[in-house]
């Protein structure tokens, strides 16, 4: 079982495409027009290594 918020572009597998997309707007903050909180695991305001660690520490799990 996986939470669905960590499979970002809902395939139903946790996997590099989740990474790359979490990617994408790494180092961005709140209030930044970029910042998404869906990206945003860890409710941090921020978007960084922290979050990324959560896709990758599921890496490779399905629905
Ligand atoms: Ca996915
Ligand atoms: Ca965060």
């Amino acid at each position: 079982m996986i939470v669905p918020e960590w499979d970002v572009n809902i395939d139903g597998r946790i996997d590099i495409k989740d990474v790359a997309q979490v990617s994408k707007v790494f180092g961005v903050s709140h209030p930044s027009p970029r910042y998404n909180s869906d990206f945003d695991f860890n409710s941090d305001s921020r978007i960084d290594i922290k979050d990324i660690a959560i896709v990758a520490k599921n890496f490779g799990e399905s629905h």
